[in-house]
């Protein structure tokens, strides 16, 4: 399958990054301002999320909305004073993307694949080369974020990050799949919930997405404790709770044993073991770049599931790679 082709090229997905990120520095006098927002569709939604939250880390304020809500009800959200509009879209030809983009009366970002109509429409556009034969978005995502990122640390001042580093962590990663197949195979799970915090928040959003995309599977995505005030009543012996988590302390223990008392299984993704019933150890990195460690984990298992169910996650149905109106 493509699919599991391009989940591998997550490394090399990186290193073309930090080139694109090299080339627009080079080429551009340009600093990202303060107050942004961003917006994008689907998965490029779910990365729109991160990037608000790094931008509003870093010191900056950042706001992230759907392309359809910021087009057409923009007024039931605050963004603030925004001084650039980012919209993302690997293909740049998504009509509410290439719409969204003009949204606002302010300067316009493109973070894009391709030159487009995106990129052409936009006054900046960091183009990342990350190519994907699959429809559903895959080492694209880390891609974008390390490029997006590593503007973000250089327009504030900040020191960049060792893309060569992080390139060979996310090939550490990838060192897990035979795991996750294992994983998959050993538990035929009817339901997933992923839960995630802070920047692992949108990440638990993309794994959600990737299920339904790759998996035509039944899943689910919460803030990581938030799950207890309702949500859980749906875990039980067919349930796979995925936990992924850059630190935990004592409340995630306790929120495995919960889970494992309702008898799900739970898989914690992270630095350290919770006491789950799979372990899967993400490497040590600046919490802020760690998104792109995490992906391809959430990505083999949607690949994975979607195997396990005879399925062809190249061509999963009702869907396009390009979404147009
Ligand atoms: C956005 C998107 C993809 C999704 C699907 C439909 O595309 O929602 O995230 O996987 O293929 O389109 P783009 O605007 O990023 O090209």
């Amino acid at each position: 399958h493509s699919t599991i082709r391009e989940i591998r090229k997550t490394p090399e997905g990186i290193m073309k990054a930090q080139k694109a990120f090299e080339d627009f520095i080079a080429n551009h006098d340009f600093r990202l301002p303060r107050e942004i927002v961003y917006t994008g569709c689907g998965s490029s939604h779910f990365l729109s999320q991160p990037l608000a939250m790094a931008t509003t880390r870093l010191g900056g304020r950042g706001a992230a909305l759907p392309c359809s809500e910021l087009l057409y009800s923009r007024e039931w959200y605050s963004i603030g004073n925004p001084e650039l509009l980012v919209a993302i879209s690997r293909s740049g030809e998504t009509t509410e993307a290439i719409k969204a983009l003009k949204a606002l009366d302010v300067p316009r970002f493109a973070l894009t694949a391709y030159e487009s109509t995106l990129s052409r429409e936009a006054d900046y556009a960091l183009i990342v080369p990350a190519h994907e034969e699959s429809v559903v978005m895959t080492h694209s995502f880390p891609a974008f974020y390390f490029a997006y990122l590593q503007l973000l640390l250089h327009s504030y001042g900040k020191e960049t990050l060792d893309a060569g580093h992080v390139s060979s962590l996310t090939d550490d990663v990838l060192k897990n799949e035979n795991h996750v197949r294992e994983i998959v195979e050993g538990f035929d799970f009817r339901n997933v919930i992923f839960l995630g915090s802070g920047i692992l928040y949108p990440i638990a959003l993309e794994a959600m997405l990737k299920m339904k995309e790759m998996a035509l599977f039944w899943s689910e995505a919460y803030h990581t404790f938030e799950v207890r005030h309702g949500f859980k009543s749906i875990a039980d012996e067919g349930t796979l709770v995925v936990l992924l988590v850059n630190e935990p302390f004592d409340w995630h223990e306790k929120l495995t044993k919960e889970f494992q008392g309702q008898k799900a299984r739970v898989l914690t993704v992270g630095r350290r073991d919770t006491g789950a019933d799979y372990f899967i150890k993400i490497p040590e990195l600046d919490e802020l770049a760690s998104p792109v460690l995490y992906l391809p984990i959430i990505q083999l298992l949607a690949y994975y599931k979607a195997v396990s169910r005879g399925l062809n996650p190249d061509n999963p149905r009702f869907l396009s790679k390009v979404v147009k109106w």
